[in-house]
C-alpha cells in the first residue's frame, strides 16, 4: 500500500477535468484517501517544488502553481506512486502518449494539468504540506 499526492494543476481545474482525472484513478482500482479544493501559497508552492529551486523555470513554475485554485488529494493503493505517474504520462505534454493525462489534454510543459508525487519520500514530504493526518482516511 502507498499513498501519493495528486494535483490537478490550476489548468486542469479551468479545464474542468478534475472529475475526468479522478475517474481515471479510480477506474484503475486506487482510492481517493484525501481531497480538497485549493489555492496554494507562494510559501507552500516553494516548498513543494523544493527541487527545483534555482532552476531557469522555478519562478515561472511557482508562479502558475498558485495562479488559481488546484485540486489536491491522496490517492492510495497497491504501488500507487508508479501507478500515477504512468496515468500521468511523461513531463513534456509532447513525450507523452496518447491516452495519457498529459497526452491527452495538455501540450506545454509549463501547463502540463497534473502532478504526482515521484517518490515515497517526495510524496509524504508532500502530503503533509497540503493535509492533516486527520484529513486522510
Ligand atoms: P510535477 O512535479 O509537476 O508532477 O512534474 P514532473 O515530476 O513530471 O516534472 P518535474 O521535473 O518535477 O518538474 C516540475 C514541473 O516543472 C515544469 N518544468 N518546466 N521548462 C522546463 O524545462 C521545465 N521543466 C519542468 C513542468 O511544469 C513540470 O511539471
Ligand atoms: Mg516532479
Amino acid at each position: 500500500m502507498q499513498q501519493t499526492l495528486v494535483l490537478v494543476k490550476p489548468d486542469g481545474v479551468k479545464k474542468n477535468l478534475i472529475g475526468e482525472i479522478i475517474a481515471r484513478f479510480e477506474r484503475r482500482g486506487l482510492k481517493v484517501s484525501a481531497l480538497k479544493l485549493v489555492k496554494i501559497t507562494e510559501e507552500q508552492a516553494k516548498y513543494h517544488y523544493a527541487e527545483h529551486e534555482g532552476k531557469p523555470f522555478f519562478g515561472e513554475l511557482v508562479e502558475f502553481i498558485t495562479s488559481g485554485p488546484v485540486a489536491a488529494m491522496v490517492i492510495s493503493g497497491e504501488n500507487a506512486i508508479k501507478a500515477v505517474r504512468g496515468q500521468m504520462g511523461a513531463t513534456n505534454p509532447l513525450d507523452s502518449v496518447p491516452g495519457s493525462i498529459r497526452g491527452d489534454y495538455a501540450l506545454t510543459i509549463g501547463e502540463n494539468i497534473v502532478h504526482g508525487s515521484d517518490s515515497e519520500e517526495s510524496a509524504a514530504r508532500e502530503i503533509k504540506n497540503f493535509f492533516k493526518a486527520e484529513e486522510i482516511y
